[in-house]
């Protein structure tokens, strides 16, 4: 038993990438999935779960890893409405218990999802890359923010829909007045109300760090790093409270020392996200290739430090280059991610061949 291996699946009609061809990828054992078309907050419906559980079934993939389950705006701004959003969460944490599901990941990141500046930003081999260029979100007055998108269009991220753009305004005023220790009140309110829900049901609820790793836009942003890592798991104390620990979101910021944060989260880290990113004197980054010497991430010795630790948890390639002229999404191509499953199971076999992690615990006890 070692790590395991999953691939992100956005669902039938709503990914270039099929079932079929993630089957092809060596050892990739499930699918990591959501339903996308279900807005934050709603409950999620059984049949919907069940379709997928089917599909992923019908290909021997597995659909233990939910990413994500969204956590409704009301539920970060500590709003009284927040309740009823909750209520359905703990609905939906029981729904996919009974269809087998053990990881939820999820963000407490107000407003946007992970931020970037550019989506096919050119790399020198030719392929392209998201990218993300610092002075041209800092500085952003965010209540100029929508006139902003408007006028450069290269300037996008997910949930930058032009639904979602109407209410901007409204959700950065609602913002307004929480600080950071306030997003870190309402975390805690809302683990306190789902985590039991997660024991009871066998699940690990697995928070995805904030990408990038510091607050935009003038709104907290509180996942930042291996302190706020730590006393995220203390406001639970829970084996279902836990991390997505993401190479790449924290790996964003240069002081963060990910091999630290493996080793001393170990057994908090039910689902690994590896990838790497390249990141410039000046603060931008650039995702590349997983390969430890095309970035700044060092991803042979995360890949140790999970091997030494004894990793079990479910791991997957994160986002990737588009190459040889893929259409896909941004980041979530099938070819660099296929090439970086294979260069994270040639660095695992290594160190398992070198050093297989039975034995290095055995020694372990026999030292302890
Ligand atoms: C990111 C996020 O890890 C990733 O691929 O692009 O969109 C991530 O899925 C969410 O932040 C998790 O809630
Ligand atoms: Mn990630």
């Amino acid at each position: 038993m070692g790590l395991r291996m999953v691939f992100r699946w956005f669902g039938e009609g709503n990914d270039t990438v099929s079932l079929d061809h993630i089957k092809q990828i060596p050892g990739v054992e499930g699918i990591v999935w959501a339903l996308h078309d279900v807005p934050a907050g709603d409950e999620w419906p059984m049949e919907k779960i069940i379709a997928v559980r089917d599909q992923a079934a019908a290909h021997h993939l597995h659909i233990d890893v939910v990413e994500s389950v969204n956590v409704h705006e009301d539920i970060k701004l500590g709003l009284p409405t927040r309740d009823k959003y909750i209520d359905n969460y703990v609905k939906t944490i029981e729904k996919l218990a009974q269809a087998g599901v053990k990881v939820i990941c999820y963000n407490f990141m107000p407003v946007f999802d992970w931020a970037r500046t550019e989506l096919y930003k050119r790399l020198e081999d030719g392929s392209t890359a998201l990218f993300f260029e610092k002075s041209k979100i800092h500085g952003i007055d965010p209540f100029d923010l929508v006139q902003t998108i408007n006028q450069n269009s290269s300037l996008t991220m997910p949930g930058w829909e032009p639904e979602r753009l109407a209410h901007l305004t409204s959700l950065f005023e609602a913002y307004r007045s929480v600080t950071s220790e306030d997003l870190w009140d309402h975390l805690a309110y809302f683990l306190e109300a789902v985590i039991p829900t997660a024991e009871r049901c066998g699940i690990t609820m697995a928070i995805h760090p904030d990408d990038p790793p510091w607050p935009i836009f003038g709104l907290p942003r509180i996942i930042t790093g291996q302190d706020s890592l730590r006393r995220l798991l203390s406001l639970v104390d829970s084996p279902s409270n836990g991390i997505t620990l993401c190479s790449g979101s924290l790996g964003a910021n240069p002081d963060n020392d990910i091999i630290a944060m493996i080793h001393e989260f170990a057994d908090r880290i039910p689902f690994a996200h590896i990838r790497n990113v390249r990141v410039y004197e000046n603060g931008d980054f650039i995702e590349t290739s997983h390969r430890t010497q095309d970035g700044t991430v060092d991803i042979a010795g995360i890949v140790k430090a999970y091997h030494d630790t004894g990793f079990t948890g479910y791991a997957r390639p994160d986002h990737g280059r588009h190459l040889w002229g893929e259409q896909c999404r941004p980041g979530y191509g099938l070819y660099d991610r296929a090439m970086g499953i294979m260069y994270l199971w040639g660095l695992w076999d290594a160190y398992q061949k070198l050093q297989p992690t039975a034995e290095k615990r055995d020694t372990h006890e026999s030292i302890a």
